[in-house]
């Protein structure tokens, strides 16, 4: 079941479909037969067999001696899993410091996102802070807002009660090109601005209630990053509030990577990437919103009237299929396994339906648990593959009742000129020839 699975971009660009054919031994009926042994038992397991030298002759593996433990202090994956990389895109960005790399969603499973392929976006290069002189400061834009400036060492935050929360962190600009109809090859480069995983550490009210804020007045706080972005973002108390806001240190089971914020970064459910302030240093408690630089002249949207809209944080719903899609082939006719990602700003995700016609019709595809709030939820659906080109389309609802809009709905509302917050329906066209290629339905 696992036909176009190996099919990721080579290190050195992507693979032809002659390529493809060559390194897979062209067209084997792998997908069929396994099908059918599952379907008939064993005889038709027993036939395939017969041929395939790799079941009938038992591999070294299984007579010799294996490795010893003592060679890996941190386990790293398989050399066959090599092709497995975050990649940034070519011509992109001019410098890789204020670039992006983008996640390889066509190669995971599941929801979380190992931290090693975590998307990375950073406007002034990446830095590995030593924990023992880094701080968090928390103070007041004047003397009355809070009752207690504090400074916290990493040693501090981390003797405070935690909590481990799983949530998505998607980029505003994901999706960006598909704007203009740019259509760039692969599902990494359309939605790999997005990463999910658990985080741990401190809601910032519990940093803010040690301090004394007066929530009568302060109803912003500016977060600062530690690097020479000059990061700084507005977050309302309104969010903070909750509890859901941390101040995070944790990330999959271990302290943040480098390239995401170690030691501390912000954790900001449901709300774009940005202001997600990696290597946190300060917090400053406010009665209005900062509008920094990062909130008037990047990460506004043009409207079709020439406005610009301002702090569109949320997230909205949104989906993809991640498998089959762009620039992978499928080898043969018959069943494939459907599956993609959905997320939501606003909460759980209710329901995802898939079209396999360019979107006549839709069928709902399962959702594979767990279903959490401002978290990748998982989708599967079966589909047996007749041969002829075929249009494959996700369209996700979430809890709110918001649905994902198709490209023709979306820029009637926000034009053609925005950089972000693109939901849009995305649309994979597979080929009599099983060549999967990114197109958009008008
Ligand atoms: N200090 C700092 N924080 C930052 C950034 C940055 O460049 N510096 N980039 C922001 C942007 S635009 C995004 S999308 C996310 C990306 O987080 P990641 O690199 O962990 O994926 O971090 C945000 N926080
Ligand atoms: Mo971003």
């Amino acid at each position: 079941m696992r036909t176009h699975r190996f099919l990721q971009p080579a290190p050195e660009g992507f693979l032809n479909l002659e390529q493809i054919k060559a390194v897979h031994g062209g067209r084997r009926g792998f997908m069929a037969g396994a099908f059918a042994a599952a379907v008939a038992g064993v005889s038709a397991a027993r036939a395939q067999a017969a041929d395939d030298t790799n079941i009938i002759n038992l591999p070294d593996h299984t007579k010799a001696l294996g490795q010893g433990v003592a060679a890996r202090g941190y386990g790293v994956p398989s050399v066959y899993e090599k092709n497995l990389q975050r990649r940034e895109s070519p011509g992109l960005t001019r410098v890789s410091q204020a670039g992006v790399s983008f996640a390889p969603l066509q190669g995971l499973f599941g929801i979380i996102t190992p931290s090693g392929l975590h998307f990375e976006r950073h406007h002034q290069g990446w830095w590995d802070i030593e924990p023992d002189k880094h701080r968090l400061m928390i103070n007041g834009s004047d003397e009355t807002m809070l009752k207690k400036p504090m400074v916290f060492t990493m040693d501090d935050l981390m003797r405070l009660p935690s909590v481990s929360r799983m949530h998505f962190i998607e980029c505003g600009a994901n999706t960006g090109m598909e704007w203009g109809n740019v259509a760039v090859p692969t599902v990494q480069y359309t939605h790999g601005m997005l990463s999910c995983s658990e985080f741990t550490g401190v809601p910032l009210k519990t940093l803010l209630d040690m301090c004394g804020a007066d929530y009568k007045r302060g109803k912003f706080v500016l977060a600062e990053g530690a690097d020479g972005s000059s990061m700084t973002r507005t977050i309302p108390m309104s969010l903070i509030d909750s509890g859901e806001v941390l101040v995070a240190y944790g990330q999959n089971g271990e302290m943040l990577r480098p390239e995401n914020g170690y030691p501390l970064r912000l954790v900001v459910p449901g709300v774009q990437g940005v202001s997600w302030v990696k290597y946190l240093r300060r917090i400053e408690l406010g009665d209005m919103p900062y509008a920094t630089k990062d909130e008037t002249l990047h990460y506004v949207d043009l409207q079709p009237d020439g406005q610009h809209r301002q702090y569109t944080s949320i997230q909205e719903i949104k989906s993809v299929i991640t498998s089959p899609s762009g620039g992978q082939v499928l080898l043969d006719q018959g069943f494939h396994n459907i599956t993609g990602l959905a997320w939501s700003g606003r909460g759980k995700v209710r329901k995802v339906d898939v079209s396999v016609d360019g979107g006549r019709n839709w069928q709902s595809a399962r959702l594979e648990g767990p279903v959490l709030s401002k978290c990748l939820t998982r989708f599967n659906f079966d589909w047996s593959w007749n041969g002829k080109p075929a249009l494959l389309l996700s369209r996700a609802v979430d809890e709110t009742g918001h649905i994902q809009p198709t490209y023709a709905e979306l820029r009637k509302v926000r034009g053609t000129r925005s950089i972000y917050h693109n939901n849009a329906i995305q649309t994979w066209l597979v080929s009599e020839n099983g060549e999967v290629k990114n197109v958009q339905l008008s």
